[in-house]
């Protein structure tokens, strides 16, 4: 808890997170997520579980699924997803019980309540992948369609030709079949498709698959295969493993794994490793893409506002008072001739030490100390780390090198941290 670089609004669970899987049930949020009680290094994969009620106060709650030595999930419980059944809570997900080779089954466990999981005593429900991809075979993600079960698996095309999304169909979960593929990518995308979230928005399909950063693929999903007309990044390699859930508003809401950038014997010391993003609110936007726009929750744990008007910007010029390591800015920038600009936070006062947002007409950029989260035009995001070793990193200023760029507004507030 003393560390300077442990974020104070994003959700850390303490020792190794990864992949979160978030659920909305009954006004309340849950995130499952990877998580290895021994220590902040990767290990054997438990299940973790937090629960908010507000998107912003995280609790914890007791380990969901934990291996069990001699069974399909010995070596670790894998990523997969929670659905609602008639009666229960239902738990897919990948179970490793080798690494060389990677041997991954799909398996199924249940709860009443979230809390108390009880794994199916007939694990693994998915043994074998179908033949002709290659290693690739993880990742669960389930959903209810005209009264069935389906499922994407992450999969890969032989010979490096791409990822696959594979696609099962199901009465009970616990019998599945397979049907075909939901969807074939190129390399463009990587060579597998881990992480799969399948669902519908607005009038189109949205695919997410997570190989180098996370992927979205917009498209028209008809009878049961999925036609990509659009696809992007939706941020940078430190944004990895995303999947969203759908809340009681409605709302499609995206949550990936923050990774650290620094040493990994630092990550051990420091006793956490990974963080969940901000929730990041799905919209279809005019011209057919994925847009991105912070929960508006976050906006309550605004402190006072300060605003900066209208400048012209040529080099670096700080925003003075402007101070922090838990801060909220809006930057606004009205036209731009500069070859690079963008705004910079966690700054020295000898700019020895920086963190760049460049780019955009308007950036919404979320300091959490070691986490900055920037939303950019709603179009994409960029999520970076820094972590300095010196504490007076925490200036905020604006640059345009090499031209002008012309600033509208300048919007920041402090932090509060939620309780
Ligand atoms: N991490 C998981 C896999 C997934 C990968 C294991 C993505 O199931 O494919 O923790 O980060």
């Amino acid at each position: 808890m003393n560390d300077p670089h442990r974020p104070r609004y994003h959700f850390v669970s303490g020792n190794w997170m990864n992949d979160p899987k978030p659920f909305y049930w009954s006004g309340e949020y849950h995130i499952f997520f990877q998580y290895h009680p021994g220590g902040a290094v990767e290990g054997d994969k438990h299940w973790g579980h937090a629960i908010s009620p507000d998107l912003l106060r995280w609790q914890t709650l007791p380990v969901a699924l934990a291996p069990t030595p001699q069974s399909p999930d010995a070596r670790g419980c894998w990523t997969g997803c929670v659905v609602r059944g008639e009666r229960q809570f239902h738990v897919l997900y990948t179970g490793v019980d080798n690494f060389h080779p990677l041997h991954q089954q799909q398996c199924l466990a249940s709860s009443d309540d979230l809390i108390r999981w009880e794994k199916f005593a007939g694990n693994p429900v998915l043994a074998t992948p179908p033949a002709g991809f290659g290693d690739c075979f993880r990742d669960p993600q389930a959903w209810r369609e005209g009264g069935e079960w389906l499922c994407a698996i992450g999969s890969e095309q032989p010979a490096g030709r791409g990822g696959a999304v594979l696609l099962y169909r199901s009465d009970d979960l616990r019998c599945w079949e397979y049907l075909h593929p939901l969807f074939l990518a190129d390399r463009q995308t990587g060579h597998d498709c881990e992480c799969p979230d399948f669902f519908p928005l607005g009038s189109h399909h949205v695919l997410l698959t997570s190989r180098g950063r996370v992927w979205w693929h917009l498209g028209e999903y008809r009878n049961r295969r999925f036609a990509r007309k659009q696809f992007g990044a939706c941020d940078e390699p430190l944004f990895y493993a995303a999947k969203t859930l759908l809340d009681g508003q409605g709302r499609r809401l995206l949550f990936g794994w923050i990774r650290e950038s620094r040493p990994v014997e630092e990550q051990k010391r420091a006793g956490w490793s990974g963080a969940l993003s901000l929730p990041r609110l799905l919209s279809l936007r005019p011209d057919g893409s994925l847009g991105f726009a912070p929960a508006p929750e976050l906006e309550s744990l605004r402190g006072p506002r300060q605003r900066f008007g209208a400048q012209r910007l040529r080099g670096t010029c700080w925003l003075d008072g402007a101070q922090g390591d838990a801060l909220e800015l809006r930057v606004k920038f009205a036209a731009s001739s500069a070859k690079r600009y963008g705004v910079s936070v966690r700054c020295s006062p000898d700019l020895a030490v920086r963190a760049d947002i460049c780019g955009g007409s308007e950036l919404r950029v979320f300091v959490d100390r070691s986490i900055i989260e920037a939303f950019v035009d709603g179009r994409t995001c960029r999520t970076i780390r820094i972590y300095p070793d010196r504490d007076d990193a925490r200036g905020v200023a604006l640059f345009a090198d090499e031209g002008e760029a012309v600033v509208e507004s300048v919007d920041l507030w402090e932090m509060n941290v939620p309780h």
